[in-house]
């Protein structure tokens, strides 16, 4: 560990610890244990937020599929910070067809999260319309709860109810970041829910003609919104650094459907 402060790169210290007499398994988590340590004490020093664990696929050996229990869902594309996956296959047609028709008749006008009071309220930044769904609500609902759990590791009472959201030609969702804003007077009420949102899964329920991407302007990313296929983001701390300041594109023709998945840090109740 010393070695680390004097300046030697990881593997080299990690080498030498095995050449010591070190099991690898043990050594390698040694090793992580004591750079995050270093990495936290740094971000605590330039007044960032702790990091909590965050949800995250099993990717170590980059597979091509990942079993989500009863569907083998496709890794299509990962970037490490942001930490950004997409998925393939997550739902079927069907199953979209079946979330867009049990969510058509609730739709409103979207409210998000009023940070500066814990309540909710219109956004002029959201132009799309939206419903949430309780947990479990609906066999459709339930087992795309479960697959995502699955999928990213996470417990599935932490999430959220899915919220679907229905864009019209112009709608978009300007670029946010999905954390509660520690600073804001109400987040403190939001947070007794079940702590931070630490990662987000948007699922996409049609294939929009043009337009309506999930944009991340940070990194200049543009995820396309194909039917089935799914973005998912962590952010280990609510701070900008985190780099997942991330947007709904204009929808230029056709329509966009999408059912979001918010995860907490604890049981969402
Ligand atoms: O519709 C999207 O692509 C989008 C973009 C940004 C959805 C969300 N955020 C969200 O639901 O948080
Ligand atoms: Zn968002």
């Amino acid at each position: 560990m010393q070695q680390a402060q004097a300046g030697y790169s990881a593997p080299v210290v990690l080498q030498s610890m095995i050449d010591a007499g070190w099991d690898e398994t043990v050594a390698t988590e040694a090793l992580e244990n004591t750079l995050r340590g270093h990495l936290e004490e740094a971000a605590r020093s330039k007044g960032l937020p702790p990091a909590s664990k965050v949800p995250e696929p099993s990717l170590a050996d980059s597979p091509l599929f990942l079993d989500a229990g009863d569907r083998q869902v496709h890794v299509l594309m990962t970037m490490a910070r942001p930490r950004v996956v997409v998925f393939g296959n997550l739902l079927s047609g069907e199953e979209c067809d079946a979330i867009i028709e049990a969510a058509r008749p609730r739709m409103a006008r979207s409210l998000t999260v009023a940070t500066q009071t814990g309540g909710e309220e219109l956004n002029a930044d959201r132009t799309s319309n939206g419903m949430f769904f309780s947990r479990g609500e609906n066999a459709v609902v339930a087992r795309l709860e479960a697959r995502i759990a699955r999928l990213i590791t996470w417990p599935l009472e932490n999430g959220e109810g899915l919220q679907v959201l229905h864009y019209r030609p112009g709608a978009e969702y300007k670029p946010h970041h999905d954390y509660f804003d520690p600073a804001a007077p109400g987040t403190p009420t939001i947070l007794r829910r079940g702590g931070q949102r630490v990662g987000t899964v948007v699922v996409y329920l049609n294939d929009p003609e043009k337009g309506g991407g999930t944009t991340f302007p940070d990194v200049q990313l543009e995820v396309a919104p194909r039917r089935g296929n799914a973005v998912f983001f962590s952010y280990e701390r609510p701070h900008a650094s985190t780099q997942t300041l991330h947007g709904g594109a204009p929808v230029v023709a056709g329509e966009k459907w999408i059912a979001t998945k918010w995860l907490r840090e604890r049981e969402f109740h």
